[in-house]
């Protein structure tokens, strides 16, 4: 619940924060507001799936009924449309040429939706033994690493086309790049690392931080170093330049 009104919510951050910016990055907030409209019903639906599946009796939840299914498949299904989103708003937030953002664009998709897809199926095997999780999870990750690569390729892009104050974002967003994307395939491979827990509540708690740093606080920085950029080249929102001009403040 928490993760979905977050989502929600910042469409309207989002949306005002691409008044403020020059025409080149007002996409990407605005691209920030589809991914927060797209998560937000994703997870409200899984919420109501998981509502509808699980009972919480004294301290834990219980399957409700033979019958009914709880699965995370729909999270999967739902980053096959934000993280392709999320990937271009990098390249697109450090101003490359527009065949290179295209070329880099398609690369760094490719083995995102792979790894999503092979992940999508593995995690259909965590009941029983765990082979088609390890399996599936370890072709998963080798395009992950791929994509790791490829995401590598544009940051080091991003420093060369920062403003010389604004070199530092690229870096420390890589670090936070690494540290929420590596999250999930913490979170899928919970039972297989020994997790002895309540494993179904704690990967939806590991889902939910990892939802809310790499989709919405990821958002806020591309949002700011897109604002500073702006400033640096020179534009000024037309409210303020209304504000300063003899004009406006007579
Ligand atoms: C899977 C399967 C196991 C191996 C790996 C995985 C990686 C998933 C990632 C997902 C990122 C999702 C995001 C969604 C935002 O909307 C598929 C769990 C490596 C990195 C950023």
């Amino acid at each position: 619940m928490v993760s979905y009104g977050a989502h929600f919510a910042f469409i309207l951050y989002f949306i005002m924060a691409s008044l403020q910016l020059a025409p080149r990055y007002r996409v990407v907030p605005i691209l920030s507001a589809v991914v927060m409209a797209s998560a937000g019903l994703s997870l409200m639906r899984e919420f109501s799936l998981w509502e509808t599946s699980y009972e919480l009796t004294g301290a834990v939840y219980t399957p409700l009924a033979e019958n009914s299914s709880f699965t995370n498949a729909f999270r999967y299904g739902n980053w096959t449309i934000t993280v392709p989103i999320l990937l271009t708003q990098l390249a697109i937030a450090f101003a490359l040429p527009r065949p290179e953002l295209h070329k880099r664009a398609i690369r760094m998709i490719i083995p995102a939706v792979l790894m999503i897809w092979t992940g999508l199926y593995g995690q259909f095997g965590e009941t029983g033994d765990f082979s088609q999780l390890n399996v599936w999870g370890v072709i998963s990750t080798v395009f992950f690493v791929w994509l790791i690569v490829e995401v590598r390729g544009v940051i080091s892009r991003g420093v060369q086309t920062s403003p010389v104050e604004l070199k530092g974002w690229p870096k420390n967003i890589w670090w936070y790049f690494l540290a929420t994307w590596g999250l999930y395939p913490i979170a899928y491979a919970l039972p297989q690392l020994g997790f002895t827990g309540d494993v179904v509540v704690v990967r939806q708690l590991l889902f939910s931080i990892a939802d809310i740093s790499s989709k919405l606080i990821y958002g806020l920085i591309l949002s700011r170093y897109v604002l500073r950029r702006s400033a640096l080249e020179g534009y000024v929102p037309a409210a303020e330049a209304l504000e300063t001009s003899p004009l406006g403040s007579s």
